[in-house]
């Protein structure tokens, strides 16, 4: 229900929640989650990186920077129609949204973009939810893609304010949220989420949380990536979470962003099934679907089928919950 959504939480309100014990933490999302997300649904989301390398940005823990030095090597654009036969590839497996990302500081007008464009119109022609990741854009590109037939767009806030300047130095948070605006303003439903394992605090992670819940509306997706550690990133060294930190990290987003799809993201191939089971449990409905994310593994289709049979929860219908100010998404499902 629309008032049970609100957007003034403070990061004392949220530390508590994060810090409550675990069960009661679970318990809490849990009935937020069957409160709002009755048809015990998962969206089932696959991934294509359709330029990959290259990226003039110093994101510490990509390996698609080229400030690294990591396995991941430059490529070339791919084409429309290796695109839509990947889109065409993950639908027969079950997924029914395709996001495609960009190793781009910023999108820029010209034929690249207008390539992107025609691979939008073309997995919508799938009857594919389409989304895209090309890093920041302004108010006219937005409409664009809007017009393309774009559902989502994915821009992560990845972590807390402070926190971001020691993870990225080549852009600002700031712009993070400005890219936000002028995709909500298109009418573009935003995707947006973070990571943790990348050596920030409790409060970090929690106040991460809280720009994204007082971001009215709030982001209709919110994933939750576990940092994948890689090779020459400056980040490669991590300490590995601790599987219940995400769990907490899905509850909390649950509870403060009741409506949301909140995606179990990045990370999952270190994860065992049922610390899976368990974020699902905890308020996740929705994942990362096809063995790759957009350069390191993910787990297999046919574990993610068994995944979901073993939780019970049924794979959403393409669209079935886009409307971004649908007065009642539970009373839809
Ligand atoms: N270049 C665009 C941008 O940064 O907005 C879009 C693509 S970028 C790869 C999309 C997101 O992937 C990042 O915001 C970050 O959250 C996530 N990501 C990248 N590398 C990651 C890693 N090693 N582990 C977890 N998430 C990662
Ligand atoms: C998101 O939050 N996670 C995805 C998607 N949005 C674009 C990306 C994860 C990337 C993990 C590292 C890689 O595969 O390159
Ligand atoms: Fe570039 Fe995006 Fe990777 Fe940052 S996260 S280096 S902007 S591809």
């Amino acid at each position: 229900m629309v008032e049970d959504i609100r957007h003034d939480w403070s990061l004392s309100e949220v530390r508590t929640l994060h810090d409550t014990p675990l069960f009661q933490l679970v318990d809490r999302a849990r009935s937020v989650h069957v409160t709002h997300h009755a048809d015990n649904s998962v969206q089932l989301c696959t991934l294509l990186s359709v330029k990959t390398g290259g990226c003039p940005e110093d994101c510490a823990y990509c390996p698609q920077s080229s400030h690294h030095q990591t396995p991941v090597k430059g490529e070339a654009m791919l084409k429309v129609d290796e695109v839509l036969a990947a889109a065409a590839r993950a639908k027969e497996h079950g997924a029914t949204r395709f996001c495609m990302g960009a190793a781009w500081r910023e999108v820029k007008d010209g034929s690249a973009f207008d390539r992107v464009l025609e691979m939008v119109r073309g997995v919508k022609s799938l009857g594919l939810e389409a989304c895209v990741t090309l890093g920041m854009l302004n108010a006219d590109q937005a409409a664009r893609l809007k017009a393309a037939g774009l559902d989502a767009y994915n821009h992560n806030l990845d972590t807390s304010r402070e926190h971001y300047k020691s993870i990225i130095s080549t852009r600002q948070f700031d712009q993070r949220l400005a890219t936000l605006r002028a995709v909500r303003n298109a009418g573009i439903t935003v995707c947006s989420g973070g990571i943790i394992g990348m050596g920030e605090s409790v409060d970090d992670r929690c106040q991460m949380l809280v720009e994204l819940a007082n971001l009215d509306p709030q982001p209709e997706s919110v994933p939750i990536n576990a940092l994948v550690r890689v090779e020459g990133t400056p980040l490669a060294a991590m300490p590995p979470i601790d599987p219940l930190e995400l769990v907490r990290m899905v509850a909390v987003a649950r509870v403060i962003m009741p409506r949301s799809r909140v995606r179990l993201s990045a990370g999952r191939s270190e994860l065992n099934r049922e610390a899976q089971l368990l974020c699902l449990y905890a308020g996740a409905n929705s994942i990362f679907y096809g063995d790759r994310l957009l350069t390191t593994p993910n787990p297999d289709t046919s574990e993610d089928e068994e995944l979901v049979r073993a939780a019970g929860l049924t794979v959403q219908p393409p669209s079935a919950r886009l409307a971004p100010d649908a007065s009642d998404a539970s009373a839809a499902e």
